[in-house]
Formats: structure tokens, C-alpha cells, sequence
């Protein structure tokens, strides 16, 4: 097997420069043969400029700057390489398949992490945490992303598994040294200890509905019967001419989906086809998807054309979304006095996707029930579903054997759960998960990290 990899760490496709990553004990001897330089031994961590070859005409076919990381002092811990070329792609690729010549193989995706990680470089979550850097839709959420990687979560676990620990150590050495049990005065510290625990488990995942929101965003439907001005809103909001806007009805038949940020927060915006029955095999399929995407959306726009009455369709809306989260906008306030009353219903704005007003007032409204504004300066977020799981499932394993306690059960029953909830917490940063997770997790990775 091959153990040198290889890998372009820039996106691919033209720029200023691109940057060519190896990774194992062969680096070095590949650059050496690339450059034409068999005795070539740059300073680590210091820039070389140095021209690298064609392999097979010998003619010049970049000139580079090229980095050594010796290993242990490496993001993978082995000797790294890093060729910074000048962004074309057709040289990006010629280099690589040169390494490939010289005994090099493509990295898998996530591999340069992976790496990281099996030479404790970093743990599990760090390495999620620079996954998480790379896809994050927002500042706010890269700086969370930020948090994890300089080990904040792993932090906050140490001491409660240190502490899982200590009294599994206890239970183990009663079982073994021990003819009678515990006696009460002790095992009430324990209880007391292990619903700390407990609590403070619940309490890092109930960060995670704030964590979630802030990695994924916010889903928004735009809704409303044709021609109300879905389009031309999504539109406005995005601040380009994305979707096609006509006044004919039924002109947005698939669902058109784009991302962007209000106060920092991701909003995923989704503009759909007016809902009507319709005879038309395609506009009926759009108004299926429509429906779907309002069970799916965390928050429903209905939409209105304030300069008409309300229909029998704009009422089998509000029937459909009484009891999902929702506001109404009356649009083409531009047109003049609204003629849709609508008493007793406090979610209700006054807006024109033409002239732009009210625009303001509607994006606060759409992140106001997620209370998400002070989000910035709150403590550190779970927003990875894979730790919310292991949280919640260390935190019910405890709770068991609390339960368990209770019944005056013995320590080996009780000591099951313990043992569980020190293995889910210990998945979070790594040290008890199994290579088939870790291959899991790591597909999830772009190629190049
Ligand atoms: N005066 C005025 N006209 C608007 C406003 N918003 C949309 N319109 C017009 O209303 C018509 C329909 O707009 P669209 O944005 O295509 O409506 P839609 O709800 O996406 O319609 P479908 O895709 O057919 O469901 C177009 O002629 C728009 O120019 C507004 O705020 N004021
Ligand atoms: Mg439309």
C-alpha cells in the first residue's frame, strides 16, 4: 500500500495560486525528483523557490514555492509537503499525476485529518471542528468552529468523564474487594456526583437546537397562492434577479433554494409554486413539493396580494399552516391601501416586494422567534448532531443506572450504564470510536483535508 498521499488543498479551477499537499515519509524524496534536485533539503517551515520539471521532456513547468513540515511538527504528524504553484489548473493536475508517477497516491477524503488524528495531532472533534470551519455559512458559525478546534469541547468533557471514571473505579473495586456493598452514606455521593454528570450532559445538548440553527440556518418557505409575489420577494431578499417573476399564474413550478445571512445567522430561502389546484401534470407535481416544504421549513412565509381580497386559496392556506410555525406578509403595499383585513392575528406585516418596503422589518421578523441575535457572545455551541446524539445517549445511560441505584441493584447492573455513557462521550473526541465511524465521519470530508 502506498503511503505517501497526495492531494490539490485550493479549489480546482483558475487562480492566482494553487496549493499541491503531500503527506508521508516519501514527500521529500518525491520533490527531490520534481525538481530536479536530488540533494535538495529546504529548511522546514521555511519558503524554497524552486522550478519543477516536466518528468519526461525535462522542461521547466512551474516555478513554485515550496514549504516543508518535518514530521511530528506537521498538521498530519508525518513529513508534509506543500507546493504552492501558480493557480492553472492544467499545471495543478500535471503536477499531481507526477507525484502519482513517483509513488504518491490521491488521498481519500478526509485522509490528511485522519491522519492527524491516528498521530495525535488532534482529537476526533478538533478534526470535525475543521470540517466545520471549511462549510461554514457564517462568521458566527465559523467561530464556533473556531471553539471546537482549539479544544473547547473537549474541554468541557474531560472533567465529566474523569469524574464517570472515578466512580466507576469505586463500583469496580467493591465488586472485587468488596463482600458487602457500598454502604448508603457512599452510594448517595455517587448518586449526587452522577446526576451532576447528568445534568451537565443535558445542558451541553440542549445548546445544540441554538447550534443547529446557527451551522444550517434557518429554513424559510415562501408560500401563498400564484401570483402574490413569492418570486419577486425571494427576489428582493436575495438582493438579485434570481427566480423568474411574470404576472402570468404558475410561473414558479420547482422549488428554487438559496442561502443568505441575516445578522450573521444562515437563512436557507426557498421560493415555491403557488398553491392552487391546477390540472397541469407539472405545476401539480410544484405544488406537491410545495407542500412538503412547508412541513419541512422551520419557518412559513405566507404571502398575500394585499391589493385583492383574500380567496378561497389564500384560506386553505392558513388552514394548512395554523399549526406550523409561520408569519403572514401582505405584499404590494405599493399599490395602495391593503384590502385584506385580517383581526386578531399579530404576525402580520405590511410589505412591497417592488419598492423594497417593509423588507427590513420582515428579516427581523423571520429571526426574531429563534432568539437567536445574542448568539455571538453565548457560551460554546453543540451543533453537530452526531455529539447531540452521544450527549443524549450518555445522559440516558446514566440516568438508568441512577434508576438502577434506586432499586437497589448491584453494582455490576448498575455499572452497565456507566460503562456506556464513558464510551458515547469518549466517541465524541475519538479515543473510544471504532475504525468503521471514523471511516463514516471522514467520507463527510472534502479531499485535500
Ligand atoms: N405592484 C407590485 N407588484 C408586484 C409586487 N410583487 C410582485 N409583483 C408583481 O406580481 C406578479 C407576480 O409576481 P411573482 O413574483 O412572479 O409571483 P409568484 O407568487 O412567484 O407567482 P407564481 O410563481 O406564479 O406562484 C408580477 O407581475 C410582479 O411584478 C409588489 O410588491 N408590488
Ligand atoms: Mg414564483
Amino acid at each position: 500500500m502506498k503511503n505517501t498521499i497526495v492531494a490539490l488543498a485550493t479549489p480546482l479551477g483558475r487562480s492566482g495560486i494553487g496549493v499541491i499537499r503531500l503527506s508521508g515519509a516519501g514527500s521529500l524524496e518525491i520533490v527531490r525528483k520534481l525538481v530536479h534536485d536530488e540533494k535538495f533539503s529546504p529548511k522546514p517551515r521555511f519558503a524554497a523557490l524552486k522550478k519543477i520539471y516536466d518528468l519526461e521532456t525535462s522542461e521547466i513547468l512551474d516555478e513554485t514555492i515550496i514549504t516543508y513540515f518535518q514530521a511530528s511538527n506537521s498538521f498530519t504528524g508525518e513529513d508534509v509537503i506543500e507546493i504552492s504553484c501558480h493557480g492553472s489548473p492544467v499545471i495543478l493536475r500535471q503536477i499531481i499525476d507526477f507525484c502519482l508517477k513517483l509513488d504518491a497516491r490521491m488521498a481519500d477524503a478526509g485522509e490528511f485529518s485522519l491522519r492527524a488524528l491516528a498521530n495525535g495531532r488532534m482529537n476526533l472533534s478538533q478534526a470535525e471542528a475543521i470540517r466545520d470551519l471549511i462549510d461554514a455559512q457564517s462568521i458566527a458559525s465559523a467561530r464556533q468552529s473556531v471553539r471546537q478546534l482549539r479544544g473547547e469541547l473537549s474541554n468541557q468533557l474531560q472533567p465529566l468523564k474523569d469524574d464517570l471514571l472515578d466512580i466507576i473505579v469505586v463500583l469496580e473495586s467493591t465488586l472485587e474487594f468488596v463482600e458487602d456493598d457500598l454502604p448508603d452514606f457512599q452510594m448517595e455521593i455517587i448518586k449526587e456526583k452522577l446526576l451532576k454528570i447528568a445534568d451537565q450532559t443535558g445542558k451541553m445538548a440542549s445548546t445544540f437546537q441554538a447550534g443547529k440553527l446557527l451551522r444550517e440556518g434557518i429554513k424559510v418557505a415562501l408560500v401563498g397562492r400564484p401570483n402574490v409575489g413569492k418570486s419577486s420577494l425571494f427576489n428582493a431578499l436575495l438582493g438579485h434577479e434570481r427566480a423568474i417573476v411574470t404576472e402570468i399564474a404558475g410561473t414558479t413550478r420547482d422549488q428554487l433554494h438559496e442561502r443568505f445571512t441575516i445578522n450573521n445567522i444562515p437563512i436557507s430561502l426557498i421560493d415555491t409554486a403557488g398553491l392552487r389546484e391546477t390540472s397541469d401534470t407539472v405545476e401539480s407535481i410544484g405544488v406537491e413539493r410545495s407542500k412538503r416544504a412547508m412541513a419541512d421549513a422551520d419557518l412559513i412565509v405566507v404571502l398575500l396580494d394585499g391589493s385583492e381580497n383574500l380567496t378561497v386559496e389564500d384560506k386553505e392556506i392558513f388552514a394548512q399552516i395554523e399549526d406550523l410555525p409561520h408569519l403572514i406578509a401582505v405584499n404590494k403595499n405599493d399599490l395602495g391601501q391593503s384590502k385584506i383585513e385580517l383581526n386578531g392575528n399579530s404576525n402580520v406585516l405590511h410589505i412591497s416586494a417592488k419598492t423594497g418596503e417593509g423588507l427590513e422589518e420582515l428579516q427581523k421578523a423571520i429571526i426574531e422567534p429563534f432568539s437567536l441575535q445574542e448568539i455571538d457572545d453565548t457560551g460554546f455551541l453543540i451543533s453537530d448532531a452526531r455529539h447531540n446524539d452521544l450527549l443524549l445517549r450518555a445522559k440516558s445511560e446514566i440516568e438508568t443506572s441512577l434508576h438502577l441505584i434506586d432499586e437497589k441493584m448491584s453494582e455490576e447492573i448498575i455499572l452497565i450504564g456507566l460503562h456506556n455513557a464513558l464510551r458515547y462521550l469518549g466517541q465524541i473526541t475519538g479515543e473510544t470510536t471504532t475504525e468503521d465511524m471514523l471511516t463514516r465521519i471522514f467520507s463527510t470530508f472534502c479531499i485535500g483535508k
